[in-house]
């Protein structure tokens, strides 16, 4: 019978969690660092996953920890019942409803997924490090980066962790510890939050994704709304999207929180904004009835190749959080002279004839590929893949006119064919199937040059999920780079800029 008492009970590193009986489901990122974490604190671990990594099978041995491989859920759930375990923890990926924490709750035991687990054991080292938690549809990892840059800016000791990539128990285990971690949560890890205390928080946005996964979008927009409860400083809130600003007014927060406010629009007291070109504070200054403090120019950020809409947004976001940490607006500046974005967002691949290759594999979905689509006047766009649920008619009605051409890849073409049957009938449409001969990215180029004209972009912004062809977004975007040098050859005119 599982020990919930006991199990409720341990909410430090410092607590006896030795002798626990914890089931991890999944071998991926995430449940590597819990079993390696719960073994260290004395637990009898076993991971139960499904799918072989030969690597981290090893390694779990090398640690300690117990494997069971086991392909389909029946047979994950014998397992899982012969361990009688005291607690469940669960990869981010499993649906919240997966047959085997379904089991687990129904049988009384603990269910909880990595973030929970990582918040009860953040004071490992010293002082705990203050929680700030960045979530949104689309930007999440550019805020997390930037929010974690000016930070650092400010003197602080911080690392961006979570859904960015680090698991948030690698980085509370390290020895130096942390004043500040910058924790990425997916709509996937706030569904299974449970109860933590951020300093400061944000919902850049909110787009339907991932429906197939939360069930509908009211409950997609109820996890993503826990990304505000308890929090102590500063809920931060997009002022263009209300669904945000409602979530914060839903929340229930700790006692002198603040709700602030971000937007490309003039700001209002105790909001972040543009005024005239220039991106002001207008919440953390003693008298913000009547002034507001510079932290940079468009001007200024477009000199970095950090102007569009979309990334300003970030950027405000960011500095919102930062700033609600004591980060000074000079700091925060001089934070953005030395940041970069990353690959596969808007990334300048070649250009080749007057015709610029643009990709942008990480708009793993519609609402990150309005953003991108609407950068840009004429264009080829290559789109599709695994649409995660999402109707993308509407999507498609509404970036009819700026297309030059259309080519269509991945799993679920038929529901955009259809759609641009319907939206843009006289635009001229290709469909790549898988060949034995030529890879799908080399179709794509192919027959992008066929259409482009000068002054056009070539771009990748899918609006869909990467993986019914390819490995993961970075996999994609890297083939569509390769394919695009291979046809311009030595001849392009520019690559790798960002902008
Ligand atoms: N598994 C099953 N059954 C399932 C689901 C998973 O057996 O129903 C097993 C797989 O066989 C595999 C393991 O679980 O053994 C993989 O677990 P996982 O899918 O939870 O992935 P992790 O490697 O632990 O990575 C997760 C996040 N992945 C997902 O949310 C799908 C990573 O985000 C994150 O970086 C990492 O934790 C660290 O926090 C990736 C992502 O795509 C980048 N996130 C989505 C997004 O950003 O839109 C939400």
């Amino acid at each position: 019978m599982a020990d919930t008492t006991r199990v409720e009970a341990l909410t430090s590193w410092h607590h006896d969690w030795s002798g626990l009986t914890v089931a991890v489901l999944g071998l991926g990122v995430t449940g590597f660092s819990v079993a390696d974490t719960l073994v260290e604190l004395g637990c009898n671990v076993t991971v139960i996953a499904a799918g072989a990594d030969p690597e981290r099978e090893q390694l779990l041995q090398v640690i300690g920890s117990g494997f069971v491989r086991a392909e389909g859920n029946d047979e994950q759930l014998k397992h899982l019942n012969a361990l009688d375990a005291d607690l469940v923890i669960v990869s981010p990926g499993y649906r919240p409803d997966h047959p085997l924490t379904t089991w687990a709750t129904d049988n009384g035991i603990t269910v909880w997924g990595d973030i929970q687990l990582s918040w009860r054991l953040r004071d490992k080292v010293g002082k705990p490090a203050d929680w700030i938690v960045v979530t949104g549809t689309n930007g999440k990892t550019t805020t997390t980066q930037l929010a974690a840059h000016m930070l650092l800016a400010g003197g602080l000791r911080v690392a961006p962790v979570g859904n960015i990539g680090v698991p948030v128990l690698d980085a509370l285990r390290d020895p130096a510890g942390y004043d500040v971690l910058v924790v990425e949560l997916s709509s996937f890890q706030l569904a299974r939050l449970g109860h933590i205390e951020p300093y400061s928080s944000v919902c850049l946005n909110i787009a339907p994704d991932h429906l197939d996964w939360h069930g509908s979008l009211e409950q997609y927009i109820a996890d993503k709304a826990n990304i505000y409860e308890n929090t102590k400083h500063a809920c931060v809130y997009n002022r263009a999207d209300p669904v945000t600003e409602r979530m914060v007014e839903g929340a229930d927060v700790q006692e002198g929180a603040r709700a602030i406010s971000f937007g490309l629009d003039t700001p209002q007291v105790s909001g972040f904004g543009i005024v005239d070109g220039i991106l002001c504070d207008r919440a953390f200054l003693d008298d913000r009835r009547s002034s507001a403090l510079e932290i940079t120019t468009i001007e200024h950020l477009r000199s970095l190749g950090l102007d569009a809409p979309h990334i300003v947004q970030n950027i405000l976001a960011a500095a919102a959080l930062a700033r609600s940490r004591g980060v000074t607006p000079e700091q925060i500046a001089a934070a953005l002279d030395g940041f970069g974005l990353d690959k596969h967002r808007v990334e300048r691949v070649a250009v080749h004839n007057e015709i610029a290759w643009i990709d942008d594999s990480k708009a793993t979905n519609t609402h990150a590929a309005s953003a991108s689509l609407r950068s840009f006047p004429s264009i080829v766009w290559i789109v599709g893949g695994l649409l995660k649920g999402v109707d993308v008619d509407e999507f498609v009605s509404g970036h009819t006119d700026r297309l030059r051409g259309v080519i269509v890849i991945g799993a679920d073409r038929s529901e955009l064919t259809a759609a641009f049957a319907r939206h843009a009938p006289d635009v001229p449409l290709f469909e790549v199937t898988p060949s034995e001969t030529k890879s799908v990215m080399a179709s794509v180029v192919e027959y992008a040059a066929t259409i482009a004209q000068p002054g056009d972009t070539v771009l990748l912004a899918p609006a869909a999920a990467s993986m019914d062809q390819f490995t993961n977004y970075g996999d994609r975007g890297n083939k569509f780079a390769e394919a695009v040098r291979e046809y311009v050859g030595g001849e392009a005119d520019g690559n790798s800029a960002s902008q």
